[in-house]
């Protein structure tokens, strides 16, 4: 499972078709793709629905892990290799009893988090956020890349990914701190040349 560069979107991150700023991000080398079509401005219904299945495709193509975030009912029809889950989201028990064969993802923003967490179900963690965003409506406070070195201390053997804030000038100091990938939305949706910024990532 390689999650060292993986990136997030929904059609409310693109300024332009979002399958042309996948495709070139998949060209470009992404690891990993999390289909998040969530706050204002997303699709919903059948327009997600269609939309997840054309971004499905192009990952199939490129071997890019494709992930659902949150959106369950999406998993199945997508043939998602994974689910990504916060703390407002499905437990992680229940997603684990409904696909035992999916990769799990957990967001843990702080140690409160951690211990009402099932950390032993997910397959990997999502860290953050690592620096401030004004990509999520409702992030949380900025925890810093200590959180990273927090988590790797407590489960070395859990592969761990930062999110929030992460550019190609900052993304050096989320895997210095042990991170296993970095995370990104706007770094690379919003990006003049998506190519450079992956390449830099
Ligand atoms: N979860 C924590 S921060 C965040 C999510 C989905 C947004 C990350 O977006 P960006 O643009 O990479 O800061
Ligand atoms: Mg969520």
């Amino acid at each position: 499972m390689n999650l060292r560069k993986y990136f997030i979107m929904g059609s409310q991150n693109c300024d332009h078709s979002p399958e042309d700023i996948l495709e070139e991000a998949a060209k470009a080398g992404i690891t990993a793709f999390q289909f998040r079509e969530k706050g204002g401005g997303s699709l919903t219904g059948q327009d997600k629905l269609a939309l997840g299945y054309r971004l499905r495709n192009i990952c199939a193509r490129h071997h890019v892990l494709f992930f659902v975030n949150d959106d369950i009912d999406l998993a199945e029809p997508l043939e998602a290799d994974g689910i990504h889950v916060g703390q407002d989201d499905m437990r992680p028990e229940k997603v684990k009893e409904m696909y035992p064969n999916k990769i799990i993802g957990l967001s843990v923003s702080n140690q409160k988090e951690v211990e009402n967490s099932p950390i032993q179900l997910a397959d990997y963690l999502g860290a953050g956020p690592i620096f401030t965003t004004s990509t999520k409506e409702d992030a949380k406070q900025a925890v810093g890349t200590e959180w990273i070195k927090t988590l790797k201390q407590q489960y070395p053997g859990t592969p761990i990914v930062g999110i929030g804030g992460i550019t190609e000038q900052n993304a050096a100091f989320v895997m210095e701190a042990g991170a296993d990938g970095v995370a990104v939305i706007s770094a690379i949706a919003g990006a003049d040349n998506i190519e450079t910024v992956i390449r830099r990532l």
